[in-house]
């Protein structure tokens, strides 16, 4: 009888054991797939590195612009100006890329006033005139909100480069930092905010290609929010100007940013200096979707002519706060009109 009922006992034991194993491989229990949210990968700095910090001397870095006002600078008239020494003029300014509103503005008073004081004179303070804009540069946001600057502008302008080295200016000045990588268009994009994260010791958020940026900028903000970090400096893709749903993306990352904790207190739109005229009509594009605060102007070191920075403040409306000058940590600078322009046309 006993064994009778181990057997009984050992076979029910035996048909729960079955029972369990098949629950466990049905299909109608397995968890439901995940909803395909972007891997948000976070870097820890440990320490903030050294880095080699190079000043720049503006006069050497803007030296194509200067050799344009070479001519201008040799004259040595002072008063009335002849029609030749005007037209010179006329023909280094728009050289220089100043735009023909300001180069015809200056010739008016150079006709008008002449120039007691000699042309270089006349041309530098007809220069200064023009950008004589309020250039406030905001890094504090509402009590509770985290400040965010948001950079956008076409491909290749130096968005990221401008990011690095303002990532590196913050640090240097004692703010800790958090990076957000929203160009999620291309693997290589985030693997250079990566880069610059690790050289400049700021921390970083980013995402696996194809995410969404919203997502990302978002991310770090939260991460901002909750490390009581100063600021986010938020990156974006590339794009082209003149397609409209890639601007309607942008004012959705902006809005995005703009929410709480977050506050965009500074949008600032990359523009290259070597592109000339070309970079104006791009920024009109922008300016509408992004709501824009202050430009970055990049790559003055090159073949660039410096004139453009008034052909743009002139045109746009928007102040030029920051001025790229080389590929260096170090080669960006807070644009200040009278050093500018002193570099360009001083002796
Ligand atoms: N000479 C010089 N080169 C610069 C300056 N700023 C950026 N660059 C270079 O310009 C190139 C493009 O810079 P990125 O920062 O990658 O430009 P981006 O706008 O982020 O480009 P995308 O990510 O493709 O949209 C890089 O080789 C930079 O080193 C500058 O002020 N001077
Ligand atoms: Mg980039």
């Amino acid at each position: 009888m006993t064994v009778i009922i181990i057997i009984v006992a050992l076979l029910v034991i035996a048909a729960l054991v079955v029972v369990v194993a098949r629950r466990r491989r049905s299909p109608a229990l397995q968890s439901a797939p995940r909803p395909a949210m972007p891997e948000v990968l976070v870097t820890e700095v440990a320490e903030r590195p050294q880095l080699v910090e190079e000043v720049p001397v503006l006069e050497q870095r803007l030296g194509a612009s200067r050799s344009i006002f070479e001519r201008v600078r040799s004259m040595v008239t002072a008063g009335a100006l002849s029609q030749d020494q005007l037209d010179i003029v006329e023909e280094v300014l728009l050289r220089s890329d100043v735009g023909v509103a300001t180069t015809n503005a200056v010739l008016d008073d150079l006709r008008t006033n002449g120039a007691p004081e000699g042309t270089a004179h006349a041309v530098r303070a007809a220069l200064l005139g023009s950008l004589d804009r309020e250039r406030t540069l905001t890094d504090v946001a509402d009590p509770g909100r985290v400040p965010v600057w948001l950079f956008v502008g076409v491909n290749g302008v130096g968005k990221t480069t401008t990011i690095g080295k303002l990532a590196h200016r913050h640090v240097n000045e004692g703010r800790s930092v958090v990076l957000a990588a929203g160009d999620t268009f291309r693997a290589a994009a985030s693997e250079q905010l990566q880069q610059w994260a690790d050289r400049t010791g700021a921390d970083i958020v980013r995402a696996a290609e194809g995410a969404d940026p919203g997502s990302v900028v978002h991310d770090a903000i939260g991460r901002a929010a909750a490390r009581g970090a100063d600021i986010v400096l938020a990156d974006t893709a590339g794009r082209r100007a003149n397609s409209t749903n890639l601007l309607d993306e942008l004012s959705k990352i902006r809005r995005v940013a703009d929410r709480e904790p977050g506050q965009v207190v500074e949008t600032f739109m990359v523009l290259d200096a070597t592109t000339g005229q070309n970079a104006l009509s791009q920024a009109r594009e922008f300016q509408a979707a992004a709501n824009v605060t202050g430009i970055v102007l990049t790559k003055l070191d090159g073949t660039a002519r410096g004139g453009i920075v008034v052909a743009i403040e002139r045109e746009l409306g928007i102040p030029v706060k920051f001025v790229g000058i080389g590929e260096g940590v170090g080669d960006l600078i807070p644009f200040e009109p009278h050093a500018f322009v002193d570099s360009l046309i001083d002796a």
